[in-house]
């Protein structure tokens, strides 16, 4: 795959005419709303999977990649590569993805899951929770989704949800995460950081945390690839709130100022989306909707978001990016 090629499509600038879309059910005043054929990936889409889920989705070469978190039946959480011609018919490899390491201690293998993948200058990041000594953050890339370069860990233990920028701030590659522990971390606060280089990250600035007696008050963490706005970054995250019944994972939305994205101007008090339906409220990780990617097109101002649920399979919502802005500034609590 030419370097051109792939190029010629990004600097459109936009996702493809036939974006996964479907309009707001009549009657319905939803910001955001699901996909009528929810899920679009069952637990069974491979060979030997138990679940695909929190996974990413781009636009590629006119058609549509992705990297897919697959769990294994023998509990191997692993990336695979996926194309489709429409975003929502996939086909996924069966085998994991099979990294180029060029430094020998990289291919220590523990677990790779929830990626996030960016259009980044030339080339396709992939961003992971990546096994090394205790969950931290992995950074790769690709130019054609059949090889693939792993660089290095972006940070020390422990961290999740690392979220590239389409773009650098201030010259600098950036980046959100969420610092954590090995486990399944009661508590969870959004940082941003700077590389010059992709490899050497620092200047963290601490962005946002639980709120409380909200439906983010135990932990949050970034969701898709922020989104540039007139308004700022829209950040579309997801917080998690501890019930008497254990965790329950929801999808909302932050405006994070375009310079300085470490400044948080607006921020949903209700959520977008919360485990309703059933699919996101029975699986392997009862109630959990957790998104890692949103297709936008630029012309009509549509999102797709691609969120996992109940760590089982993967589901689609829509909605415009304008009037997730307005929600967000008109039903805003920091
Ligand atoms: C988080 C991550 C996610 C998962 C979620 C709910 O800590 O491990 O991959 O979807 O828990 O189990």
């Amino acid at each position: 795959m030419g370097e051109k090629i792939i190029q010629k499509i990004q600097s459109v600038g936009e996702a493809l005419p036939d974006m996964p879309w479907e309009d707001r059910p009549v009657g319905s005043d939803d910001v955001v709303w699901r996909y009528s054929q929810n899920p679009i990936i069952l637990r069974d889409h491979t060979a030997n999977s138990n679940s695909i889920f929190n996974s990413a989705a781009v636009t590629f070469n006119g058609n549509y990649a992705g990297v897919f978190r697959v769990d294994d039946t023998s509990r191997t959480m692993n990336l695979h590569v996926g194309h489709s011609d429409d975003g929502i018919h996939w086909n996924i490899a069966d085998e994991p993805i099979d990294w180029h390491f060029e430094k020998d201690e990289h291919t220590e293998f523990v677990h790779r899951y929830d990626p996030r993948v960016v259009w980044l200058e030339d080339r396709y990041y992939i961003t992971w929770c990546n096994g090394y000594h205790g969950p931290t953050i992995g950074i790769g890339y690709t130019y054609d989704f059949e090889t693939f370069t792993f660089l290095e860990n972006a940070y020390l233990p422990y961290n999740r949800n690392g979220v590239l920028f389409p773009r650098k701030i201030n010259g600098k590659y950036a980046m959100l995460s969420r610092p954590s522990d090995t486990g399944h971390t009661p508590f969870g606060d959004i940082f941003y950081s700077e590389s010059p280089d992709m490899v050497h990250w620092g200047k963290h600035r601490w962005v946002m945390g639980p709120r409380n007696w909200r439906w983010d008050s135990t932990k949050t963490g970034a969701g898709p690839i922020p989104i540039e706005t007139n308004e700022g970054w829209l950040m579309i995250y997801h917080g998690v709130l501890t019930s008497c019944n254990g965790f329950v994972y929801s999808m909302g939305a932050a405006l994070l100022d375009l310079e300085e994205p470490w400044k948080v101007m607006y921020r949903t008090a209700p959520y977008l989306i919360s485990p309703q339906m059933q699919y996101e409220c029975v699986g392997d990780v009862p109630n959990v909707v957790f998104p890692c990617a949103a297709l936008h097109d630029a012309e009509t101002g549509r999102i797709a978001v691609y969120y996992g649920a109940a760590d089982t399979v993967t589901g689609l919502a829509f909605g415009y990016v304008d009037d997730i802005v307005q929600f967000t500034k008109a039903n805003s609590q920091l």
